[in-house]
């Protein structure tokens, strides 16, 4: 059974697997219009074969180093398997790709009390998600609360405090101009009085060089910290997928002020370059956790590397 026909099954039993073939649609047939010329007149993998392959990585996003890891690898075990044939080509290169990958890293929510940071540039998707998520743990029984942390731009808060009450989960607003730590101490102190077992907190957009936006990030970990007497279980990076290769340094310079535990990639559905979740990954080593299908609260999945080739490749090889 050659390894795309193993995704082929495992995507069979995915749950989101509807959501996954509609919401990566765009990078589907990106791929598969690029890719299609190769099938035909294929003369084994020589090196215009691999050039034009490189040049397809990186007009999805993948970035050059983790692209040239692709080829390379490619190149050496199809030469090692003598693999002459497109079909063994491409099933090849996917295994290469989920191998660079690597595993499926979940969410980590299950403590009695758990609480997840959103961060992220202006605009990625932080307070959509924020909203996703509530509506996700509301309908797995837990009594969610929201803190509306971000106080700087006019009518953040409100954006939370309407998604809040479409949902039915509680918020906390922050006033305007509030320090957002503050509207954190807040929340943590009405969960703790309340009962609620689910945080998420919304903050505001902040470029990766602004230095003094990126120290209240810390401000707001050490916060948490004091308060909760534990670090956030989840800081989430929230990256738009139409972003480009700009979504690598983001990730890097958010990393450094304060740890990410996983991405989430947003607006996936409107983009053409998905490779930047095998990038990031390659790169920095964060996983992704969550994708963005979409603008409706029902519109966030949990990232699984295989569902996401198998949408990405899947009518590539005629099996
Ligand atoms: N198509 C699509 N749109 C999305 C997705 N996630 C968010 N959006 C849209 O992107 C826009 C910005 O989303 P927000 O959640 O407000 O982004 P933000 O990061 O909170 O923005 P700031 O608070 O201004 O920094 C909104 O119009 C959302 O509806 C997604 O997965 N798919
Ligand atoms: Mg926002």
């Amino acid at each position: 059974m050659g390894f795309f026909s193993g995704l082929k099954n495992l995507f069979s039993k995915n749950k989101d697997a509807d959501s996954y073939l509609s919401g990566l649609k765009k990078t589907r047939s990106s791929f598969l219009e690029k890719l299609k010329k190769f099938s035909l007149g294929f003369s084994g993998v020589d090196e215009a074969f691999l050039e034009e392959l490189l040049i397809i990585l990186l007009e999805s996003d993948v970035g050059i180093t983790t692209a040239t890891k692709i080829i390379n690898e490619l190149e050496s075990r199809c030469h090692k398997l003598n693999i002459k044939n497109y079909a063994d080509t491409i099933d090849c290169l996917i295994a290469i790709i989920r191998e660079i990958y690597g595993e499926n890293v979940n969410l980590n929510d299950q403590d009695d009390f758990t609480i997840i940071l959103m961060i992220g540039v202006n605009g990625a998707g932080k307070t959509t998600t924020t909203a996703k998520l509530a509506y996700k743990y509301k309908n797995e029984g837990r009594k969610v609360l929201l803190a509306a942390a971000d106080t700087f731009r006019a009518g953040a808060v409100k954006q939370l405090a309407i998604w809040a009450e479409k949902i039915g989960v509680d918020c906390i607003e922050g006033n305007d101009n509030e320090d957002p730590s503050s509207v954190i101490v807040k929340a943590i102190r009405e969960a703790k009085a309340h009962g609620h077992n689910m945080l998420i907190i919304d903050s505001a957009g902040r470029l990766q060089n602004k230095v003094n936006l990126m120290n209240e990030l810390s401000k707001m970990n050490k916060v948490i910290y004091k308060e909760a007497n534990k670090e956030a279980d989840e800081v989430l990076l929230l990256i738009d997928a139409t972003t480009g290769q700009n979504g690598i340094s983001q990730a890097q310079l958010f990393n450094e002020s304060c740890k990410i535990s996983g991405i989430v990639l947003s607006k996936l559905d409107g983009s053409s370059k998905g490779g930047i979740i095998i990038a990031i990954k390659d790169i920095l080593q964060v996983p992704v956790k969550l994708i963005g299908l979409g603008e409706k609260k029902e519109d966030l999945k949990q990232f699984d590397i295989d569902a996401y080739l198998y949408s990405i490749f899947d009518g590539i090889i005629n099996e």
